[in-house]
């Protein structure tokens, strides 16, 4: 794989038309409609029209000259109740896409899983279910059958952290739920789930890349103080740890075991369980955002913050892929995800003159470039995002986009950070 520029985006976030062609309730649809959760009362529904509007969006990436996208595929929309056959005219939509990027000379990358598990899967259970693995790997051999042959790159989970703990621990995404210790649970069948279905799409003959996408970053202790090294350890072991040492080495690590026992959680490992987590993989996804300072009292953040209220830390982005590269050697790595919201101002005609994320991503890029002068194997940048979109709890407030939506009109703009993106891509080739 040669370096590849990107961007990325998921299917909740920008398809809208969640009632079309056949698509049942994701647990997001379900979460939104609970007044207090979103932020403003957003939701999905609507989003970007991108469901509607893709041949328009996809001759927008054309225009940035990037070599990939990475999408991904809504569950609901493709198996409908989330077990069962193929919804023909859900799945159909993907097709289009990938030959709609194919046609523009752009490389399609499939994300499997980005959160938006079939409400009906949760109602059985969820992800502290060991069921959902299974029914997991069943969907990922469903789509892999129909697209592998034209999809070079497959994700097979984005963020299992934000998955079990935002999901499950904290109730601050879908499906809602504030219990830890089936947020664990959820953690290992996230990483079984992800096991299988890299085994169950290699069984049916898929040769392509496949991997598995972890929001990461690395934790710091705030000062001197013991206590602050510690709490340092441990939000490295949950963050970091807890998920690479399980699908590189093939073990959980044994401090983050003690530290889940007390707090009265358990991992629910069966005999081979690890064998299947650590299914050999092609390539790891970095999503990076910050890196964490942390003090015995919590988390501290100083310095220079996006609009999400998230630290600016580009050195720790070279630093956590040449300590990956260290701790998990072999892997080749690819930041799928690094971008920031900032308080976009549009001016009269409505371009978006954005010097806080252009410097952004440029120190980002600038870091990605020093890993790899150090040694680190980073085969690709994907910015986050492609378009503004749906950001979650925080409804269509943040906006993530390289290029601006006018959510009224669904007008798509290309703010001054895509159009410097795109002149950096093409000065690089
Ligand atoms: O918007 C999200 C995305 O869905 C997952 N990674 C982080 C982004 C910004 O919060």
């Amino acid at each position: 794989m040669s370096f590849r520029w990107g961007v990325a985006t998921s299917a909740y976030q920008i398809e809208g038309a969640t009632d079309a062609d056949g698509r049942t309730p994701s647990i997001w649809d379900t979460f939104c409609r609970v007044p207090g959760n979103v932020a403003g009362g957003d939701t999905g529904e609507a989003a970007c029209d991108h469901y509607r509007r893709m041949p328009e969006d996809v001759a927008l990436l054309a225009e940035l000259g990037v070599d990939t996208y990475r999408f991904s595929i809504s569950w609901p929309r493709v198996q409908p109740r989330g077990r069962g056959p193929v919804n023909a005219r859900g799945l159909a939509f993907y097709d289009r896409l990938v030959d709609e990027l194919l046609a523009r000379g752009i490389d399609p990358w499939v994300t499997l899983y980005h959160w938006d598990l079939p409400q009906e899967l949760e109602d059985a259970g969820g992800w502290p279910h060991r069921d959902t693995a299974h029914r997991f790997a069943e969907y990922a051999v469903l789509v892999s059958d129909r697209l592998a042959d034209r999809v070079p790159t497959w994700t097979t989970l984005n963020e299992p952290w934000c998955v079990a703990m935002y999901g499950y621990a904290d109730g601050i995404h879908a499906p809602g739920r504030t219990d830890f210790p089936a947020a664990v649970r959820a953690v290992h069948h996230l990483l079984l789930g992800h096991g299988l279905a890299v085994q169950g799409m290699r069984a049916s003959g898929v040769s392509a890349d496949l991997g598995i996408t972890l929001n990461l970053g690395q934790a710091r202790p705030a000062g001197d103080d013991p206590a602050d090294h510690e709490a340092a350890r441990r939000a490295d072991g949950l963050g970091v740890r807890m998920y690479l040492d399980p699908l590189v080495h093939g073990r959980y690590p044994e401090d983050v075991v003690a530290d889940l026992a007390a707090r009265g959680a358990v991992l629910p490992i069966r005999d081979g369980d690890l064998a299947v987590v650590s299914a050999p993989i092609d390539v790891l996804g970095v999503n990076y955002y910050f890196d964490a300072t942390l003090a015995a009292t919590g988390e501290v953040r100083t310095g220079p913050l996006t609009g999400m209220g998230w630290p600016i830390t580009p050195d720790g982005c070279t630093e956590l892929l040449l300590r990956i590269g260290r701790d998990y050697p072999g892997l080749p790595m690819v930041v799928t995800e690094n971008g920031a919201a900032f308080d976009d101002d549009p001016g009269d005609d409505g371009f978006v003159l954005d010097e806080e994320r252009t410097a952004f991503l440029a120190a980002h890029i600038r870091a990605v470039e020093r890993a790899r002068d150090l040694g680190a194997d980073v085969r690709g940048y994907f910015a986050w995002s492609f378009m503004d979109n749906f950001e979650w709890g925080h409804g269509y407030g943040p906006r993530f986009g390289l290029v601006r939506v006018d959510y009224a009109t669904q007008r798509r703009i290309p703010k001054q950070s895509a159009l410097w993106y795109r002149d950096r891509i093409a000065g690089s080739r």
